[in-house]
């Protein structure tokens, strides 16, 4: 399936190559789409290309907060994770249990288009994550040992694409990425940890508190959207493939986002947005991380996810800014493992 949707990349890259250049009536469709709706719902990435000689930066807040254990569809109790099994060793079952985890991002974008059907995209995002745990005696009547935290934070990944315009007329718009994301992050991050036995050890934190795996991953896209009076609808399906790791690499992902658009007024537009995520386990393991966590285990990662996201986008004198709110609708996870509660995005875009 995924060999098709690299052959219908190279299709469209051929088609464009034999494409017409853009003509008067485009440019004046153009002038008419500068709207708050010119820029799709902040939390999608690379969802429009510019014009030869533009130039944007962007810096995006995002966060999300998860406070529920899940395995596949169903919510877990303490309880109910306490009786699976260890598969990293002793004690034989799981006796420490995530209660809540905060993500943080900020992420520093940049593109510049040296034509009209090429864009360029770079993006820098950092990282703080932070999770709260709760450990229990390792057998018998499993009583509470204590709480603790842990956290991590830094450079977390750096990506550069091309986007590559299919179509540009009637207000309709088509293109398509291909790129590159290096995971920078440091992947052996350590802190403090309350074992089942009471002892506070320094150990190395599970794969999902580290802010990155050392891996190249490989980026491509196709975006469609279709402008129509007050009205836009968009489309995009991305891949992130998996193309080089060190020791173990974040599961690779394909999403599709739906969004539809409304101007409210002259500078203001609302946003809906569906988006569904496919996400694998992870890949490879790291011998130093075991623990009696589900975290420790890579097969507790990923899964498939439906999210709502609602937004607004409002040009300024200078520049827009836009926010958007999530919360999914339904959760099928690789558990045990923690499930998104809400997220947001918030972010500023200025072009010249
Ligand atoms: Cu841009």
């Amino acid at each position: 399936m995924y060999k098709s949707f690299y052959f219908s990349l190279f299709l469209v890259f051929s088609i464009n190559i034999s494409a017409e250049p853009m003509d008067h009536m485009d440019h004046m469709d153009h002038m008419k789409n500068h709207s708050a709706k010119m820029h799709g719902p902040i939390g999608l990435m690379g969802d429009h290309f510019h014009r030869k000689g533009e130039s944007m930066i962007s810096i995006r807040y995002m966060k999300m907060y998860m406070n529920h254990n899940y395995l596949g569809t169903n919510k877990l109790m303490d309880l109910n994770i306490l009786e699976l099994p260890n598969p990293t060793g002793m004690p034989k079952n799981l006796s420490v249990v995530p209660q809540d985890m905060d993500m943080d991002m900020v992420m520093l974008g940049g593109m510049y288009a040296p034509s009209d059907y090429i864009t360029l995209m770079g993006m820098i995002m950092l990282e703080q994550k932070s999770m709260d745990l709760r450990t229990y005696k390792p057998m018998m009547a499993r009583d509470i040992v204590g709480d603790f935290s842990t956290r991590s934070s830094g450079l977390s990944s750096i990506s550069l694409s091309l986007l590559f315009k299919i179509l540009d007329s009637d207000g309709s718009k088509f293109h398509a990425q291909l790129g590159l994301e290096n995971s920078s992050g440091k992947n052996d991050l350590k802190d403090n940890v309350l074992t089942p036995m009471g002892a506070i050890n320094e150990m190395i934190l599970p794969y999902g508190m580290q802010l990155g795996d050392k891996s190249y991953t490989l980026l491509s896209a196709l975006t469609y959207s279709k402008t129509y009076e007050k009205w836009k609808f968009g489309s995009q399906i991305k891949s992130r493939i998996n193309v080089k790791n060190d020791q173990w690499n974040f599961g690779d992902s394909y999403e599709t986002n739906l969004w539809l658009q409304r101007d409210l007024n002259q500078i203001t537009a609302w946003s809906l947005r569906l988006k569904f995520q496919d996400i694998e386990s992870i890949k490879g393991n790291n011998k130093n991380i075991n623990a009696p966590v589900q975290t420790a285990n890579p097969l507790n990662y990923g899964g498939k996810i439906l999210t709502s996201g609602i937004g607004l986008n409002i040009m300024l004198p200078k520049g827009s800014v836009g926010l958007e709110l999530y919360k999914p609708i339904s959760q099928d996870l690789h558990g045990p493992r923690m499930g998104m509660n809400w997220g947001l995005q918030a972010g500023y875009h200025v072009s010249f």
